[in-house]
C-alpha cells in the first residue's frame, strides 16, 4: 500500500525521494523532518562530506500548507558537493579528455560485483548510486512514517550498542537509553563507553582503518495485530529484517533476543501471557520481550526491539589488496574520502526503516484516505481490544 523509491547519485544534483500510499490531512512537521536528516549527519566518526552537506528538503509535490494531499509526495534534497562535480556526473555531457576511469574495485564495496553486473568499466559508475548517500532519501520516507506513527501514539527510537567492540552495558530502560542517546555525540546512552568507543575510532583512524558496531531500533505504543502469519511476505518480522538489511553496511538483524535465545530452553527464551484488567486498551501482558514484540511475525503489543550489526566502512585510507580490472595486475584498493565509523548514522536511517514499516502494516489493517478516516478505523480497534480484553468470550 505505501511505496517510495530515492533516485540520484551522491554528487549529481540531489536525492529525490517519492513516497505513496500516505493518507491526506497528515501534518508536516518541516522542522522534525530536518532534524531527523540533521541527525543522520552527526557523529563522531563522520567524514569530511558530512561538514559540507547540509541536507534541506524541497517539497516537490504531494504537500499543500504542510498538509499531505494523499497524492504522491516528492521530496528533493540537495547535493552540495555537487557543484565540484559539475562535469563528471554532467548527465547530458561527454567525459573530457583527462578523465581517469576508477579502475581498482575496493573489497567490502559493491564495486566489483556491480560493474561486472551492469557491464560498466568505470566503478564512478557503481560507486555513486552505492554510496551512502542515498539513506537521506529514507530518511525523508523514515520521517513521514514517524510523523504518520506518532498521530496513532506510536514512537520510534534507538541507540548505538557498540562500536569496535566496545559495548555500552549500563543499566537502564530502553526509554531512558533512548533518552540519553540523544544527548551523545555517538548516539549511545552510557558516558564512559562512549570515551572508550571515541578511543577506539581515533585509533582506527590514525591507522587508516575503519570500524563497525551494533544499534538497536525500538518502537513504543504497539498494538497487538500488525503484520501477519498467514503469508510468508506479510510476516512483520520478515518485513523488518528486509528493511534493515536493506540499509547499507547492515550485515546482520537480531529481533528481541534472537541469537541468544539458540542458546536457551524454550522456558527460559519465551515471554509467558499474563492479565492485568487495569492495562488499557489490551489487558494481556508479557512480564519479559525476549520476542523483541513479534511472534509469529505478528506484533504482540510489546515494544518491538531490534538490533543491528553494522560491518566496518570499506573505504579504507589503508587499502587491502585488490587487482586493477584492465591491467590485471595486483594493487592496492584506493582511498576515497570516506568516513570512519557510521554506526551513529545507521541507527538514524535504522530508525526510518523500522518506522517506514510499521507504518506499511499500520496502513495494510486501517486503510482510509484521510488521516480522520484512519483515526477512526484505530479508534475502532482499540475499541475492540478492551472488548477483547474484558468480556467473557466462550
Ligand atoms: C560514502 C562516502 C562519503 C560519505 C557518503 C557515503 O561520501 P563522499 O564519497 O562524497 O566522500 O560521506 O555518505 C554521504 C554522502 C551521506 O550523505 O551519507 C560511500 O562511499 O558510501
Amino acid at each position: 500500500m505505501v511505496h517510495y523509491e530515492t533516485a540520484g547519485e551522491s554528487h549529481g544534483t540531489g536525492i529525490t525521494t517519492i513516497i505513496s500510499g500516505f493518507p491526506s490531512q497528515l501534518p508536516v512537521d518541516v522542522d522534525f523532518i530536518q532534524n531527523e536528516l540533521v541527525r543522520r549527519q552527526k557523529g563522531y566518526g563522520s567524514g569530511p562530506r558530512m561538514r559540507m552537506e547540509k541536507d534541506t528538503v524541497e517539497f516537490l509535490g504531494g504537500v499543500r500548507w504542510k498538509e499531505t494531499l494523499g497524492s504522491p509526495i516528492s521530496v528533493l534534497v540537495r547535493n552540495r558537493d555537487s557543484v565540484n562535480w559539475k562535469i563528471q556526473m554532467d548527465p547530458l555531457g561527454f567525459p573530457p579528455p583527462d578523465y581517469h576511469e576508477v579502475t581498482i574495485p575496493r573489497p567490502g564495496h559493491t564495486d566489483l560485483a556491480g560493474m561486472v553486473k551492469y557491464q560498466f568499466t568505470d566503478i564512478r559508475n557503481v560507486i555513486e548510486r552505492a554510496s551512502a548517500r542515498e539513506t537521506v532519501g529514507r530518511c525523508v520516507a523514515g520521517s513521514f512514517a514517524k510523523m504518520f506513527l506518532n498521530q496513532l501514539g506510536i514512537g520510534v527510537g534507538g541507540y548505538v550498542e557498540s562500536i569496535g567492540g566496545i559495548v555500552a552495558d549500563t543499566e537502564m530502560t530502553l526509554e531512558e537509553k533512548i533518552k540519553a542517546a540523544l544527548n551523545s555525540t555517538l548516539a549511545t546512552f552510557d558516558q564512559q563507553s562512549e570515551k572508550k568507543m571515541m578511543k577506539v575510532i581515533d585509533q582506527a583512524r590514525e591507522k587508516g582503518d575503519s570500524l563497525g558496531g551494533t544499534f538497536v531500533v525500538v518502537a513504543f505504543g504497539m498494538i497487538p495485530g500488525l503484520g501477519d502469519y498467514t503469508s510468508a511476505a506479510k510476516r512483520l518480522d520478515a518485513q523488518l529484517a528486509a528493511g534493515l538489511m536493506s540499509v547499507p553496511s547492515v550485515k546482520g538483524v537480531e529481533i528481541g533476543d534472537g541469537f541468544l535465545s539458540a542458546q536457551l530452553f524454550g522456558s527460559e527464551a519465551h515471554d509467558a501471557i499474563y492479565y492485568d484488567q487495569d492495562r488499557e486498551p489490551f489487558s494481556f501482558f508479557r512480564s519479559t520481550n525476549r520476542a523483541g514484540g513479534v511472534e509469529g511475525g505478528v506484533s504482540t503489543g510489546e515494544p518491538i526491539v531490534v538490533r543491528c550489526a553494522m560491518k566496518p566502512i570499506p573505504t579504507l585510507q589503508k587499502g587491502l589488496p585488490s587487482v586493477d580490472i584492465i591491467e590485471k595486475s595486483n594493487v592496492v584498493a584506493r582511498y576515497e574520502r570516506s568516513d570512519i565509523c557510521a554506526v551513529p548514522r545507521g541507527l538514524v536511517v535504522g530508525e526510518a526503516m523500522v518506522a517506514w514499516v510499521l507504518a506499511s502494516v499500520v496502513r495494510e489493517k486501517f486503510g482510509g484516505d484521510s488521516l480522520n478516516e484512519v483515526k477512526e478505523n484505530f479508534r475502532n480497534y482499540l475499541k475492540y481490544l478492551r472488548d477483547f480484553s474484558t468480556k467473557k468470550i466462550k
